[in-house]
Formats: structure tokens, sequence, C-alpha cells
């Protein structure tokens, strides 16, 4: 077992780490997470990562004020739970989140968190505690199967396991940058590179610590000279050349600024990299000062500010609204920032150009031009180019006087009228018609995959809500704990979104909000009561329509496949922990009277309760529009 204690030099209230040549590289892991921005980790113990949970208890130097600071551990109650929470605090901080697991047994249920974090460019250091080298390196232990370990396939009971087998089926895989450590001389510069390549790649990393490698002495150096590290730090490394690039991409800017001056229509699409790289402050910039037309995907819904007077839609293809569609292919240029092409995302690959739009694509590796001349394209890729760079560029260069455009009338926000059903009941039509009016600018909003999802897609926002959803990789019962990490984050930093205070209402704390299908929810429920561990203030819709509704939309409406469990949902969190049932308030909304009321209630601040859990009864075969004209056009799509 680890010693508890702080290898710094303490001096009333703060710590100076220059006072000390070295430090244990269990206290290092945990300072440099901390000079990130790091404030909390998630994980379940186990015997392998004890020896680094212990360094958790030191005390840390704050990289604001300097002062003795802690660091905070999140227990889930599983570890696929917490590396979804580790998701949703780094989907919210943007910064990267830690998630600790142990050998075999923990990193192995990880596996499905972690792969949604690198499908979706979410930043999260994944560090597993492995046997200690004392053993691995040992000429008689070595050829031991120690617990946790998948005992090699040809006799195991002569040929030694291999240690690295897990490490092994990650390695390239679901993980940028991956080292396990074995030479504790090097630990300290291995960490500090696999944050480097998180930033970069934006993507999950994995750092496998030997049990007894916390316990060693490393160098401080690394943290004196580098007291932090950031993303600008590590896109820097991306130039091969400064000065080369730097002309180089002075040189871009003028071609792209060039080719917008002479557009009238042009287009801006914010993707889901604009957001994952930190660009979302200087997009909203952009779109505000050129007063160009703006338009989200699926996956990056939430990124520009909606109430611009220029956002147009969520443009997803032929899956898009019409006028949506209507304006989007209307443009004669396209500015694509932080492109994410994958199905979801592109409305199954249906996006269309006008027959002479120039599309211009900038990412973080690349920027490709391709003009269309009366059917006829052609392309350009220039590499290594980086668009905030660009972006950044372009704010410094543009001549607002050049630009000319010519737009149509902007005719998208057509009112609907209030979808009143003659039996008071709620249909997800209704539902989503209603939903929206519960929001205040700055709000975050949580929604698990499922029915519901699509209704979110045609939300106008208010400005700066965050939309957090898992919305490519889709794995049932991600939201629900990835919202615990996302409240855990708010907790760690109130307004991080937030950009523009002056948007929101005087001294409004913003609201989390979470929706979760029922059969999602039977997926991690268990986090329920860490959320009430945690203290964490949250709204909870639970749409309780008695299975996979969403599924049953696909094929097989009435098959048992699609059937869950029925549960008490309004006496969960009694169960899970809220004993004495002061903490929280569980009701269960059957009527669209019930649902307005309480929707405006919340919206009003009339929550005293830490959770708020509504159970929300809806149909088990009652779609949103979005959902049946999706599959509608699938089963279109499958006759041709
Ligand atoms: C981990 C995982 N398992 C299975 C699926 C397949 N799947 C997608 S949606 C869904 C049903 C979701 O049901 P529910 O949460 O109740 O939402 P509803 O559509 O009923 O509102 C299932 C099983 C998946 N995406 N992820
Ligand atoms: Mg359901």
């Amino acid at each position: 077992m680890a010693p508890v204690s702080s290898n710094l030099t303490n001096t009333a209230n703060s710590y100076d780490l220059q006072m000390n040549d070295s430090i244990t590289f269990g206290h290092y892991i945990f300072q440099r997470l901390l000079s990130l921005g790091t404030k909390s980790v998630f994980g379940v113990p186990g015997d392998f990562n004890l020896p680094l949970l212990e360094y958790l208890y030191d005390d840390f130097q704050s990289p604001d004020t300097k002062e003795k600071t802690s660091i905070r551990w999140v227990g889930g109650c599983n570890e696929l739970n917490s590396a979804y929470s580790a998701d949703g605090y780094s989907r919210y901080t943007n910064k990267i989140s830690c998630l600790i697991t142990t050998f075999g047994v923990g990193e192995l249920s990880a596996i499905n968190g972690v792969s949604g974090s690198f499908a979706e460019n979410i930043k999260v250091l994944h560090i597993v505690g492995v046997p200690s080298t004392k053993i691995t390196e040992s000429p008689v232990q070595k050829n031991w199967n120690l617990h946790h370990l998948v005992p090699s396939m040809d006799c195991p009971n002569f040929n030694p396991p291999n240690h690295n087998v897990y490490h092994d089926m990650i390695k390239d895989k679901i993980s940028c940058s991956t080292h396990i450590l074995s030479d504790i001389t090097k630990a300290a510069d291995m960490v500090d590179q696999v944050i480097l390549d998180i930033y970069k790649y934006s993507r999950p990393g994995y750092l496998f610590v030997p049990s007894n490698f916390p316990d060693m002495l490393v160098s401080t150096k690394n943290l004196i000279d580098r007291p932090t590290i950031t993303m600008d730090d590590a896109l820097a490394l991306n130039s091969i050349d400064s000065n080369f690039s730097l002309s180089h991409m002075k040189d871009l800017t003028r071609r792209i600024l060039k080719i917008l001056y002479k557009s009238e229509t042009p287009a801006v699409v914010c993707d889901m990299l604009v957001d994952r790289y930190g660009g979302k402050k200087l997009i909203n910039e952009f779109i505000n000062r050129t007063k160009i037309r703006n338009f989200v995907t699926p996956l990056s819904k939430s990124t520009i500010d909606e109430t611009n007077e220029n956002y147009v839609g969520l443009y997803n293809g032929k899956q898009s609204n019409a006028k949506v569609i209507e304006h989007f292919e209307n443009s004669d240029l396209v500015l694509h920032y932080g492109v994410f092409s994958n199905e979801v995302n592109t409305g199954v690959y249906s996006h269309s150009y006008g027959p002479n739009t120039t599309l211009i694509q900038l990412n973080p590796t690349y920027l490709r031009v391709v003009e269309y001349e009366n059917g006829h394209h052609s392309e350009l890729i220039y590499r290594d180019v980086n668009f905030l760079h660009i972006l950044k560029q372009l704010l410094k260069d543009i001549d607002l006087s050049k630009l000319n455009f010519k737009y149509q009338p902007l005719a998208t926000r057509v009112k609907q009228e209030t979808i009143e059903n003659s039996d008071g009941k709620i249909t997800q039509a209704s539902l989503g018609q209603a939903f929206p009016s519960t929001f205040n600018p700055g709000d975050i909003l949580v929604a698990d995959t499922g029915a519901f999802q699509f209704s979110i897609r045609d939300f106008v926002f208010h400005s700066q809500m965050k939309y957090i959803t898992q919305g490519f990789y889709l794995s049932i019962g991600m939201a629900l704990p990835c919202a615990l990490g996302v409240g855990v984050a708010m907790q760690d930093y109130p307004l991080e979104h937030v950009y523009d205070k002056s948007k929101l209402p005087k001294n409004y704390t913003p609201r989390l909000i979470l929706c979760e299908g029922d059969g999602a929810a039977q997926m991690t429920v268990q986090e329920l009561s860490t959320m009430i561990r945690e203290k964490i203030s949250i709204e909870i819709y639970l749409w309780n329509n008695d299975g996979y509704t969403i599924e049953r939309a696909i094929m097989g409406p009435t098959r048992s496949y699609n059937d869950i469990a029925a549960w008490n949902w309004t006496t969960l969190l009694n169960s899970f922990g809220d004993i004495n049932g002061k903490l929280t308030n569980s009701v269960t909304i059957e009527t669209q009277s019930d649902l307005v009321a309480k929707l405006k209630d919340l919206k009003e601040g009339d929550n005293n309760k830490c959770i708020e859990f509504m159970e929300v009864m809806l149909g088990k075969v009652d779609y949103p529009p979005q959902l049946q004209q999706m599959v509608n056009d699938q089963k279109k799509g499958a006759k041709k």
C-alpha cells in the first residue's frame, strides 16, 4: 500500500513545486492533471490501481492560485458508467478528463465507453493499473497466470500469458496514444506525451501504470519547465516549419477571402470538430461579424448561437426541414468547418450542393477546396492546415466592406400551432413542441439515444445553450452517467460553456436537464445513486413508453424483443440513496397540461430539490415525425 503523503514543501497554505527536485510518480500524474484543469477523476478501484489512487489524497498546488488544493474522486458503480461520466466531463469542459480502472476486468468494462469517446473525438485519459514490473520482469513470475488475465490459448499450464493482452486489444484502435510504462525515468515524459497527443487528435489516450510505479520518484522538471500543457501547444507541433506554415496559411486565407468576396449567397456549416478543438467562440465571432448564413449538423447542434439572425437551421442532407434544404442548396459557397463525415451527420450521405457551388472544408489537419461548375468538379487538398489557425487569420484579415451578399429572405422559423390531443394525453409530437419552452439561455441539455432525440434536431435553442448527445456512436444508456460527468464538471466549472454572460438572465445558474428513454435508463441506472452522493443538481425526464420504441419504428413493433420489464420509476431515487426523500422529488406525468405546467415551474426555478425526476407516460408505438420520416425514407430506399 502506498504511503499517504504530500511530497511538496508546505508553507502555510501554499505548496511550492520549485522547492522539490523530485516527487512521487503518483503525485506527478495528479498534479499534471490539475495543471490541465482536471479537478475530478472518475473510475472504480482495483488492487492494481490502489497504489495510484492513494495519491489522490495528497495536497496539490492549484494551477491558478498556487494554493493548496485537492482532487475529487468520483467513484462509479461500474467502469462503463465511469467511462461515460469521464466523457461527459470532457464534453462540457472541453478539457482532458480522466478515467482510472484496473487491469482486465475494469478496463475491459470501460471499452464501450472509451470507444464512444474515440468515435466522437472526446478527450479522455484512461489510466489502467497493471501488474508491478517486479512481477512482469521477474524471470519466474512473468510466467504466472495472474488474476484478471486471460491465459494464453495454447496450453496455458505450460505457456506464459501475455501480460499486455489488453493493451494489444486497444492500441491504435480506440486510443490515439498508448504507453505501457516500464522505465520510471521516462514515465513523466510519457504522461506529457499522451496529453499532447490527446489534444492533437482530440481522442482518448491510454497509460498502463504498473502498480509499483506510483511510489517511485520522478523529477519535477517537467512541471516546472512547462506548468501546464494546452491544446495550442499540441497544435503548434503540427507545423513542420513555422515560418513556412505562417506564410502558407496567410496565402490560403487570402484565397478563401477572394472566393468569399465574390460570393453572393455563402453559407457556413459549423460541424462537430469545431467544438472539440475549442473553436466555438471564433466561429460565432466570424458569423456575427460577417452576417453570413449559418447551419449546424446533427453532431454540432448548439455550437452556433441559434439566436443569431442568420441562423438557418440544422442541415442533414435530405433528412432536413424542406426550407433548410432550399436555403442550403441556394448557396454558391459553402464554408464547412470541422467536418465529421458519417452516416448520421450527412443524412445518410445525402448532402447536396447547387450546380455551381464552391465547397471549402476546413478541418484540424487539412483544407479541401471543391469547385463545381455545371456538374463537373475539381478538387484541391492542402495538408497540415489547421482550421483554427485559418479562422483566426480570416478574422484578422477580412475586409467586411468587400462582402456582397444577396440572400433571399429567410423563412424557416414558422411558428407552429400548439398541438392539443383531444384526450389530453402526451404524444411525441406534442412533447416535441412543448419541451423547448422549459429552456433558459445557457441551459444544458443531455439526451440519450432514442425516439425523442429526433425531435431535438428542430428545436431552436436559446443563446449559449449546450446540447450533449452521443449522436453518432449511439450507445444507449450513455447519457445518464454522462450527465453525472457534466454535473460534476458544472460544479468544478460553473459557466464554463458561457462565453457571453450578458445574454443570460442576471445571476442565472444554468440548469442541467437530462432526457432518457426507459430502455436506455435500464442499462446504466445505478449511476443515479452517484448523482445523489455527489449532490448533482439535475432535472431528469424519463420517457416511459414501455420499451424500445425507436426499434419498434424500425422493425418488430409488437415483438417481445422490443419489450422491457415495467419498473416503479418514481421510487428509484429512494432506493438509490435518497433514503429519507429529502433530496429528490419524483412524479409521474400523464397529461399534456401537467407536463406544460411542470416545464414552466422548472423554467422559473421552482425546484428546491437536488434532483427532479419526471416519469412521462408516452405511447408504445408513438414516434416523433422526424423519426417517422427517416424510417419512411429508409424503407423507400430499401425498395429501390
Ligand atoms: C448499448 C446499445 N445496445 C443496443 C442498442 C440498440 N438500440 C438503439 S435504440 C434502442 C432502444 C432505446 O429505447 P429507449 O431508451 O426506451 O428509447 P425510446 O425510443 O423507447 O424512447 C436500442 C435497444 C444501442 N444503440 N446501444
Ligand atoms: Mg422506451
